[in-house]
Order: structure tokens, then C-alpha cells, then sequence
């Protein structure tokens, strides 16, 4: 035995293979790691047996061990580029863009390569074992894809990074647009972005998707298209996304981003793109952060909160996830790429405050998420098989650890240990019992 994890939480079914239920946890379980740095055995927990004698042991006292958060929508290219060469002053996507296409022309290799690896740390701290980050290919050195294309193969042991060829400033609409973007997925790009509300017309923002969609199925790869990212009831390309998905048999496998004009449009045509996006199979991935920073800039009162249907949307039977999308860029000047931070604004964003509505939330940066991706049991999951990469939340429940923000006690990457938090007390004066009775520690969890 390589690793065993004494007692822990798990969400309700984990352990076996079927039979799920989002955000509960059930009973107190063992798991087993082999030596292959997969889950040999999870068996119900006993406080009588002795724990072996071999291998790492972490003793979990009850606390919730889930699979890794999985960062469904990030940009390392841009990320900690906040400010260069100056600020993005009116905070629209549009400065941002204009900012962010400046800076690009000062890439280096180096440069980008050390900005996503500070990142990817960040993540690796906090559990974040799966990400998808979407990398510019409208600059012709192509200078962020080959780095992060590098960068993927040096974490590959530990984390999985997918990369999005992503057209920041168009397909159609820039000079050689389709060519850059075929050339990053020649070169290696995993998933095949687009970005049809900033094309010039609303016809090439559809030919831009019927370009996306074919070299994809062309080179047998997923799709994730920044789509409707703008506060315009016309902007309706998700339709079509969503309709060349279910043509192409692509369904699953392609994800439309942002779409934040669905925040305007009204109830007829609302229900008719629930029950099309349902049909279609697509995913969505809503970006709280980025959206309410960047919309309803245009907007004087009553201003528009710039999210996606979020609720409509899972109550119609589609799979919804939370990207963090920007860390300290033209777009967003803050972020540490904490998970259960996004999960927490995303769930205020959209008034997700039920009390089985909180747990869903937790399910959007875990498993909803690694839906996106497209990982299944065989990369994703406490399951037996399954690889040994988790966190231990010092938490009951995912309403807990996203109620206190926890960061993980442990994350275990393949039966090994990638980053350690230990607890943090914080001792109190409380003055009732009188000055000098001596300290009591506050945790922020309940009596
Ligand atoms: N680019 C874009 O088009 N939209 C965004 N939200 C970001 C970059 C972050
Ligand atoms: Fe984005």
C-alpha cells in the first residue's frame, strides 16, 4: 500500500462507481492507494482496526475528501499581465482586448511560460488538478501556444492541462484568422475555439463556427468557443453552436463559454433555447468574475448583471459549470485562480443561495466541470480504479468549504502528495470571561 487516507467523507455514492448524488456526503470511508498511484480499495471506515504500517498515512478525522477541482476556463497567456503596457481604464472586454493586443506584441517565451507556471502553482496549492486554458492564436509568432504547449508537457505527471486555440481577435475577421488557428491545432492545440460575436458581421461569426466545428471533427478534437460575451439580445450564436453540435454528433464535446447576452433575452426565446441547448448536449461554462466586472458597463440603471442563465439552465437538464476565466490581467485586475472563491461569487451571481442549490455550486468547480473536459472515471473520481488524486477539505460538506473558503488540508496528485496546508488557528481574548482567562480559538464553524 503506497497511501491510505483513514476515515474521510465522501459525497454521497463516491466510493462505488454509480449512483452519485451532488454536493451530499455519506458515510466515513478508508481509502486505499496501490502502488500504481491508483484507488485499490475504499472500504467503510473502523475505528477499531489498526492502520497499516506501510505507506503514507493521513488521518482524516472526518473531514471531506472529494476529486480534484478542475479549472474549466482560464487564460494563462494573459494572466498576471494587469496594468502592461497600461490599464484597461473603461473596463469593457472591448479595452481589454485592445490592451491585451498590445502587450502581445511583447511576448516572449520566457515571459509567458513564467507568468503560467506561477499560476498553475497557485492552482496546484489549491487542488486544481484539470485545466482548461484558452491561448490567443491571433498573433502570428504563435509565440503563448508554443510555450504552453511546453509548459503541458512538463506538468503532465501531475496535472492535465488542455489547451484552447483560441482566436481572441477573430477567425474570420483577422488577417489569416483560419490559418493561425489551423496551424495551433497542427502544432497541438487540444480543443478548437472561436469567438463569433466579435467578428465583424453576424455572418462571419457564423462561418467562424462552421470553421471551428469542422476542424474539430477533422482532427477529432473538442470545441470551446467564447460565445455571446457581449449585452446584446441579438447576439444569438449559442443557437448555432448548439445546432451544429447536435448535426455533428459533436454534442458533448463542444462547450460554448461566457454566453452572457442570454442575460437579455426575453422568456419566449429563452424556452426555446433551453429545450435546444438541452437536445444538443453542450456544455456552458458561466465566468462569474470576468462577466460581472465586464458587463453592463453600456448600461445606465437598471444595469444588467452580465451572467448566463445559470439556473434556467440546470433546471432545463444542462450541464453548467464556473470558470475562474481571468487571474490579474486587462479583464480582471484580481484572482488567485481559487476555485471556491469562483464558486462563491458564481453562486451569488446566480442566486444559486438554496440550501441544495449551495452544494450544486461545489459540483460546478469539481465534477461539472471535469464534464466539460471530458474526463472520465478512468481520470476522474474516488472510485476503486480510479487515480489516486484528491483533496482533503477541512470541511463536512461542500457547503461548509464553501462557506469558510478552506483551502485543502492535503492534495494528493497519483498517490502522491503535491501540497500540504496545515491549520491556521486563530486564537481570541474574549473579553467575557475576563482579560487574561486565556485565548479560545475561533474556526468559523458551527456549535
Ligand atoms: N477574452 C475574451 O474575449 N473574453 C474574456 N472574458 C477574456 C478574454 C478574459
Ligand atoms: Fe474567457
Amino acid at each position: 500500500m503506497r497511501m491510505i487516507v483513514r476515515g474521510a467523507r465522501l459525497l454521497r455514492g463516491e466510493g462505488r462507481t454509480e449512483g452519485r448524488t451532488a454536493g451530499r456526503t455519506g458515510g466515513r470511508f478508508d481509502v486505499e492507494v496501490g502502488e500504481d498511484g491508483r484507488i485499490a480499495r475504499v472500504v467503510p471506515f473502523d475505528d477499531q482496526k489498526e492502520p497499516p504500517a506501510t505507506g503514507t498515512l493521513i488521518e482524516a478525522h472526518g473531514a471531506l475528501l472529494s476529486a480534484p477541482f478542475v479549472e474549466p476556463h482560464i487564460h494563462l497567456d494573459t494572466a498576471l499581465t494587469a496594468g502592461e503596457p497600461r490599464p484597461n481604464a473603461s473596463g469593457t472586454l472591448w479595452e481589454g482586448i485592445a490592451r491585451w493586443s498590445e502587450r502581445k506584441r511583447t511576448l516572449t517565451r520566457e515571459d509567458v511560460i513564467a507568468r503560467a507556471t506561477e499560476v498553475l502553482r497557485w492552482q496546484a496549492a489549491q487542488g486544481v488538478l484539470h485545466v482548461r486554458t484558452h491561448c490567443d492564436t491571433t498573433d502570428p509568432s504563435l509565440t503563448a501556444l508554443d510555450a504552453l504547449l511546453e509548459l503541458r508537457d512538463r506538468v503532465r505527471d501531475f496535472m492535465t492541462l488542455q489547451i484552447v486555440a483560441f482566436p481572441q481577435e477573430g477567425i474570420v475577421s483577422f488577417p489569416d484568422g483560419e490559418a493561425l488557428l489551423r496551424e495551433a491545432v497542427r502544432r497541438g492545440a487540444d480543443v478548437v475555439g472561436a469567438i463569433p460575436h466579435f467578428e465583424d458581421t453576424r455572418e462571419d461569426g457564423v462561418a467562424s463556427l462552421g470553421i471551428a466545428l469542422a476542424l474539430a471533427e477533422e482532427h477529432g478534437l473538442r470545441v470551446d468557443a467564447h460565445c455571446d460575451e457581449i449585452d446584446d439580445d441579438q447576439s444569438r450564436f449559442v443557437e448555432v453552436l448548439a445546432t451544429l453540435a447536435l448535426r455533428s454528433g459533436l454534442r458533448e464535446r463542444v462547450t460554448a463559454s461566457h454566453t452572457t447576452a442570454m442575460g437579455s433575452y426575453g422568456g419566449a426565446y429563452s424556452f426555446k433555447l433551453q429545450r435546444l441547448l438541452a437536445r444538443s448536449g453542450i456544455n456552458l461554462v458561466s465566468n462569474p468574475f470576468a462577466n460581472l466586472n465586464l458587463q453592463g458597463r453600456f448600461d445606465a440603471y437598471p444595469k444588467r448583471r452580465g451572467l448566463t442563465q445559470v439556473k434556467e439552465m440546470l433546471a432545463a437538464g444542462v450541464n453548467v459549470a464556473f470558470g475562474h476565466d481571468d487571474v490579474m490581467d486587462p479583464w480582471n485586475a484580481l484572482g488567485t485562480a481559487n476555485p471556491l472563491q469562483t464558486a462563491l461569487v458564481g453562486l451569488y451571481a446566480a442566486q444559486l443561495t438554496g440550501a441544495d442549490e449551495i452544494p450544486e455550486a461545489f459540483s460546478m468547480v469539481t465534477d461539472r466541470a471535469a464534464h466539460v473536459l471530458g474526463l472520465d472515471a478512468s481520470e476522474y473520481g474516488i472510485a476503486e480504479g480510479s487515480p489516486a488524486s484528491f483533496v482533503l477539505l477541512p470541511a463536512e460538506t461542500p457547503t461548509e468549504a464553501i462557506r469558510r473558503q478552506v483551502r485543502p488540508r492535503y492534495v494528493v496528485s497519483r498517490g502522491s502528495v503535491l501540497a500540504e496546508t496545515p491549520p491556521a488557528p486563530t486564537w481570541l481574548n474574549w473579553p467575557p470571561e475576563g482579560w487574561g482567562s486565556g485565548p479560545t480559538e475561533v474556526d468559523f464553524s458551527r456549535p
